[in-house]
């Protein structure tokens, strides 16, 4: 048998955030300072609007101060209601942003191969309180979006993204953003571009905006007048001023990773029982997280065993989306939630694993991560 491999010295974690220089930060900070603006829709804040719209090939982009609060707002400006098709593999957040806005969610099972909600389970879950279907493309792999489409036209829905992942996922050369009716991407610091904290609605109808800007500021018009009851959704000065500062550093971060996921494939692809999660053909990566699915039979070893095991190498993996939003003691009463409806999302969220994956790292980190692994099946 091989050798064991030692531990890592320091603790690995499946990101860290891009950091850009701290000098060019304070110089960002002064003219902030300076301008005593902190807030309210301000130079930096237009600024990094006017970018990412460009950088996400969008037609029209509010910020947020986070991607939850963006999703929320999102559902208010195209007025949803009664029931939403979504899908239970996905962070808490996306059934939340329904339930805060009085919406049934309403779990349809995941296609085996992408992980984001099924087409083909979509319309028997239609009933006349259906006014929408929110899809995330979890871990930045896209939804089916032209089926998706195909059904909301026939039902006369909504079609929503939670495109929290997929900031610079790319169909053929067209922005993630820029399919359905609007789209939320998180910018939390966990994330590929990030603002500490912070987030954005991308959408379809450019006249949406003035709505969407209305209800992320209490629905305030001007001193004089309130025309709708909204919401604390802005982002400041300071958070602007850093996502400006990430953007610029975004393209060497993602030729890193795009190394660090080619010495990833290399390593296990050929593994019996390990599968990399990856888009299909035609698709731009977003290179957010590096997934495996680990098949306990093949691999020798379980998903959970293995999470355990790499903490003892002092590697933090996640098992993200475990457990499926069905099963919160919140939603597990529905009966769009029983195990029955959603048997692949059930198979799926034993067996996914979020592996080390962030420009910080080195090839021989990654190859150090992967022998860490085998030595785990072989052990
Ligand atoms: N929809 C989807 C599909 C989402 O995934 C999310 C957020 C949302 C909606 C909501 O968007 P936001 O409202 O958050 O903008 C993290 C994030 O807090 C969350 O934003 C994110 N998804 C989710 C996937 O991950 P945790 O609780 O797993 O994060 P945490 O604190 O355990 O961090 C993970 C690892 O990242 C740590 O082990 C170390 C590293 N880390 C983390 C932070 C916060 C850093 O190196 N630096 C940091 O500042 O939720």
């Amino acid at each position: 048998m091989k050798k064991k491999p030692p531990p890592f010295s320091e603790p690995i974690f499946i990101t860290r955030p891009i950091l850009p220089d701290l000098q060019m930060l304070q110089v960002k900070m002064k003219r902030i300072w300076d301008s005593k603006k902190l807030t309210n829709r301000g130079e930096q804040h237009q600024l990094l609007e006017k970018k990412l719209c460009e950088y996400l090939k969008a037609p029209a982009l509010s910020l947020f101060n986070n991607g939850t609060i963006a999703l929320i707002v999102g559902c208010q400006s195209l007025r949803l209601n009664g029931e939403v098709i979504t899908t239970p593999f996905t962070f808490p957040a996306t059934p939340h942003v329904l339930t805060w806005n009085n919406i049934k969610p309403i779990f349809c099972d995941i296609d085996p191969r992408t992980l984001t909600i099924d087409p083909l389970k979509i319309e028997s879950l239609i009933t006349p309180q259906t006014t929408a279907i929110l899809g995330v493309h979890v871990f930045g792999l896209p939804c089916h979006v032209q089926a998706i489409q195909e059904i909301a036209d026939r039902y006369g829905l909504k079609v929503v993204y939670d495109a929290a992942h997929a900031f610079g996922t790319e169909i053929a050369g067209r922005g993630i953003g820029t399919f359905g009716d609007l789209s939320m991407f998180s910018f939390h610091a966990t994330k590929l571009f990030h603002t500490a904290e912070g987030g954005a609605l991308t959408f379809r109808d450019p006249h949406l905006k003035e709505r969407i800007e209305f209800l992320k500021n209490f629905g305030i018009k001007n001193e004089d007048e309130v025309v709708m009851p909204g919401i604390n959704g802005k982002m400041n000065e300071i958070q602007a001023a850093l996502g400006l500062l990430v953007l610029d550093l975004l393209d060497e971060e993602r030729r890193r990773r795009q190394k660090l996921l080619e010495t990833y494939r290399k390593r296990l692809g050929a593994a019996p029982g390990i599968t990399l999660v990856e888009p299909p053909r035609g698709v731009t990566p977003s290179l957010e997280y590096c997934i495996v699915r680990i098949d306990g039979r093949r691999f020798g070893i379980t998903r959970d065993a293995v999470y355990q095991e790499f903490k003892k190498f002092n590697v933090f993996t996640r098992k993200y989306f475990f457990p499926l939003c069905s099963e919160y003691p919140c939603y597990r009463h529905l009966p769009s939630s029983q195990p029955a409806h959603l048997p692949v999302a059930h198979e799926v969220v034993q067996e996914v694993l979020s592996l080390p994956f962030y420009g910080g790292l080195s090839e021989e980190d990654v190859e150090h991560i992967c022998e860490i692994l085998l030595h785990l099946s072989a052990a």
